[in-house]
């Protein structure tokens, strides 16, 4: 976008006017700059992390940066993420009453422009700190900050995620925006009386066309500002505090930033040289040969040379437990299937994380093939990583996968197992 180019000529400076460590987790005022005016937001991190570290900003609700956001910051990087809570309204303007709060807002509200400008701002001041990762950067906003942090996906900020806890969806800027990049993650209260009717469905279209990726989930019973226990326990005003919808919010958060944190690391950094073996053994223990598996981008390359093993076409699986006990290898237990899926490559329910093709053994007993898989990562933060707890484990059974029958395929019993692990 132009804005955007426009604002790196201002000069921004940066100071640091308060300082105190929390244990593991220090916390920051910062002061920063642009053009006249000046903001204050609040920086959280864990001081033992050594590397460059993804980041978190986070936008405020419609009071202004105040404690309940600083409160989520320091949560956030208890969870091992930079956490920048920015400052959109400047330095010392935080009302203290829901009247000069609606006021405050509706100037951003009116003017997506401004607000996209002051929601950079804060972006640019989070990329200048040296162990913050650029290119790992997400946001997320409550009520006001929730309706900031869509408007950053609109503007196609440098971001991989956003995250909006009640906050407004609709924009003006709406219609102008093609293909968002941020993945888009809305929590949002079913019951939330600050959502006009249809404006739901106009959100989901605009994500539509936006050919973004984008999820809702709405928590029952839950109105306007449940995930703040300030909002008092009445929802009949239309905001009110919802434990639970809180907890499974911050939950759902979570998974969201495994998810694009770890892709984004993918893509990165885990692309080279993080390989696998298993060497398989037959039932009577006698060495068949070895699988290996290689991560190139979001893709696993699976190698298989096998020999010794009866012809035919085989069922051939990643079992969820890195355990090989002879003769039937029981110990390896279900297929490998941390999504919770039912089985079978041709499944529409399917398919396991660990369900692989079958595997051909020709009349010599041999078979040497390779294919991709996308279902597994060898990343050990990954939902889908082969290196999980308790580790995984190559399976070749007797008879072939018919890739749809839940749970095992048909593939009958277990010819020769070996664990996964690192080289
Ligand atoms: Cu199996």
């Amino acid at each position: 976008m132009n804005y955007i180019s426009r604002f790196c000529l201002f000069v921004i400076f940066f100071t640091v006017i308060n300082s105190m460590v929390q244990g593991e987790i220090i916390t920051k005022t910062v002061e920063y700059k642009h053009g006249n005016v000046i903001f204050e937001g609040y920086l959280a991190y864990d001081n033992s992390i050594k590397e460059k570290m993804p980041a978190v900003l986070i936008v405020h609700e419609w009071m202004g940066l105040g404690p309940y956001v600083k409160w989520r910051a320091e949560q956030i990087a208890k969870s091992g993420y930079v956490a920048f809570a920015i400052d959109i309204y400047g330095k010392d303007i935080r009302p203290d009453n829901p009247s000069d709060a609606a006021k405050q807002a509706s100037i951003y509200l009116n003017d997506r422009q401004l607000m996209r400008q002051r929601a950079h701002i804060g972006l640019e001041e989070v990329k200048k700190l040296s162990f913050v990762d650029k290119k790992r950067i997400a946001a997320i906003g409550y009520c006001f900050g929730g309706t900031v942090v869509l408007e950053m996906a609109r503007a196609n900020e440098n971001l991989i995620g956003v995250v909006s806890f009640h906050g407004l969806l609709t924009s003006p800027q709406a219609k102008e925006q093609k293909n968002i990049k941020a993945k888009i993650l809305v929590l949002h209260g079913a019951d939330d009386p600050n959502i006009a009717h249809g404006e739901l469905e106009d959100f989901e279209n605009e994500m539509r066309l936006s050919k973004a990726d984008w999820q809702i989930v709405l928590f029952g019973n839950a109105v306007h500002s449940f995930t703040n226990p300030a909002s008092g326990n009445d929802p009949s005003k239309g905001a009110a505090y919802n434990e639970k919808a809180d907890e499974r919010s911050w939950k759902a958060m979570k998974i969201f930033f495994q998810e694009i944190f770890a892709d984004s690391q993918n893509t990165e950094t885990i692309t080279k040289n993080i390989k696998a073996l298993a060497r398989l053994s037959d039932a009577r223990g006698k060495d068949i040969g070895t699988v290996s598996f290689e991560q190139i981008g979001q893709e696993v390359l699976v190698k298989v040379n096998i020999h010794d093993m009866p012809e035919g076409i085989h069922g051939f699986h990643i079992h969820e437990r890195g355990l090989c006990e002879t003769p039937d290898f029981a110990s390896g237990g279900g297929h490998y299937n941390p999504f919770h899926k039912q089985h079978g490559l041709k499944n529409p329910e399917g398919p396991h994380a660990g369900d692989l093709p079958n595997i051909s053994i020709d009349s010599d007993g041999n078979c040497v093939t390779e294919f991709f898989t996308e279902f597994i990562s060898l990343d050990p933060a990954a939902l889908n990583s082969v290196f999980k707890e308790g580790g995984t484990a190559v399976i070749i059974h007797e008879r072939p996968d018919d890739y749809i029958s839940d749970p095992t395929g048909m593939a009958s019993s277990r010819l020769a197992c070996g664990v996964i692990e690192k080289i």
